[in-house]
C-alpha cells in the first residue's frame, strides 16, 4: 500500500481546526465541505437537469450488450475509477482528513470511496425512468447486461433510486458523504481516535444543517442507508474476485492502477 495512485503524501501538522466546535466553527466547516463537494463533482445539478433528455437508443444499448464480459468490465472499471478519482480529491479536501497519517487515509479510501461513489450516483439518477447518467447519456440496468452481475446492478440501482427519492440538497449530500468517509469503525486504522474527533464535528455539522433545513427526520433515514452501502460494496468485491478468476490478465494489464490499489 503506497497511496501513490491517490497522490497521498505524509504531511500537515496543523489539526487546530478541530479544537473548538463553536457554532461559527460548525458553519465554517459545513461551508468548507460544501465547497469541496462542489469542486469535486463531475457534473453540477443544473447540468444534470439539462441532460435528462439524453437517453441511450435501442441500438446503443444493443452495442453495450454485445460487448464481451471482459470488455464491458474493463470499460466500467475505467468509468468507475474516474468517479473514484473525484472522491479521492474530495476526501483530501475534507478538513481533518489530511491530518491523518498516510496509512489511515488509504484505509478510509479503500473502504469508503466506493460507498461515496454510490451515494453520489443518486445525484445522477432519474427516478422517472430508473436511469443513471453513465458515459454521456442516461442508462437503465439493461445496458449493463454483459457484466453478468445483474444482482449487483439491480441492488445498486435500487439503492440510488431510494436515496434519490430523499431529495437531498447538495449541502446535505456533501456533509453526508464526508461522514461516510470519516468512519472510525473501518478496518486497519492506526489512529481511530483522530478519525473519531474529525467525525464528531461532521456529525454536528450534519445535525446543524438538517435542523436549519427543518428536515431532522432525514438523519435517521440517512443512517439507515449505511449498512446497505456496506453490503453493496461487499458484493462489488465479491464480483471482482469472480471476474479476476475468469480473466486474471484483463485485471492485471487492463484495469486502472487506482482501481486495483483500492479494490484489488
Ligand atoms: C456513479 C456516478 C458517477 C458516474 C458513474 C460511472 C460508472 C458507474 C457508476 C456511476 C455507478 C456504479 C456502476 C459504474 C459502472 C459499473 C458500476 C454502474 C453511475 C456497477 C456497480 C458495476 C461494478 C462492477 C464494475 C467494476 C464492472 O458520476
Amino acid at each position: 500500500m503506497s497511496g501513490s495512485e491517490m497522490g497521498i503524501r505524509p504531511f500537515d501538522p496543523e489539526s487546530s481546526f478541530f479544537s473548538y466546535p463553536t457554532s461559527l466553527h460548525i458553519e465554517e466547516l459545513s461551508a468548507s465541505i460544501v465547497r469541496s463537494h462542489r469542486e469535486t463533482t463531475q457534473y453540477r445539478p443544473e447540468e444534470l437537469q439539462a441532460l435528462r433528455w439524453k437517453v441511450f437508443s435501442r441500438e446503443e444499448i444493443h452495442a453495450y450488450q454485445s460487448k464481451s464480459v471482459d470488455e464491458m468490465w474493463q470499460h466500467c472499471a475505467v468509468r468507475l475509477t474516474d468517479a473514484v478519482q473525484y472522491v479521492v480529491e474530495f476526501a483530501k479536501r475534507i478538513p481533518g482528513f489530511r491530518q491523518l497519517c498516510q496509512n489511515d487515509q488509504i484505509a478510509l479510501l479503500k473502504s469508503g470511496s466506493m460507498e461515496v461513489v454510490l451515494v453520489r450516483m443518486s445525484r445522477m439518477f432519474n427516478t422517472e425512468n430508473n436511469t443513471v447518467f453513465f458515459d454521456g447519456k442516461f442508462a437503465g440496468t439493461e445496458l449493463f447486461k454483459s457484466l453478468a452481475c445483474g444482482d449487483l446492478i439491480a441492488a445498486v440501482f435500487d439503492f440510488a433510486h431510494n436515496l434519490c427519492a430523499l431529495r437531498l440538497t447538495e449541502q446535505q449530500m456533501a456533509v453526508f458523504t464526508a461522514l461516510v468517509l470519516l468512519n472510525a469503525d473501518r478496518p486497519c486504522l492506526e489512529d481511530r481516535d483522530r478519525v473519531q474527533r474529525a467525525r464528531r464535528d461532521l456529525e454536528l455539522a450534519l445535525n446543524h444543517i438538517l435542523h436549519r433545513d427543518n428536515q431532522e427526520s432525514l438523519l435517521h433515514k440517512l443512517y439507515q442507508r449505511v449498512p446497505v452501502l456496506k453490503s453493496l460494496c461487499a458484493l462489488h468485491i465479491e464480483k471482482l474476485r469472480w471476474f479476476r478468476q475468469l480473466y486474471p490478465l484483463t485485471v492485471h494489464s487492463l484495469f486502472p492502477p487506482l482501481y486495483k490499489e483500492l479494490f484489488g
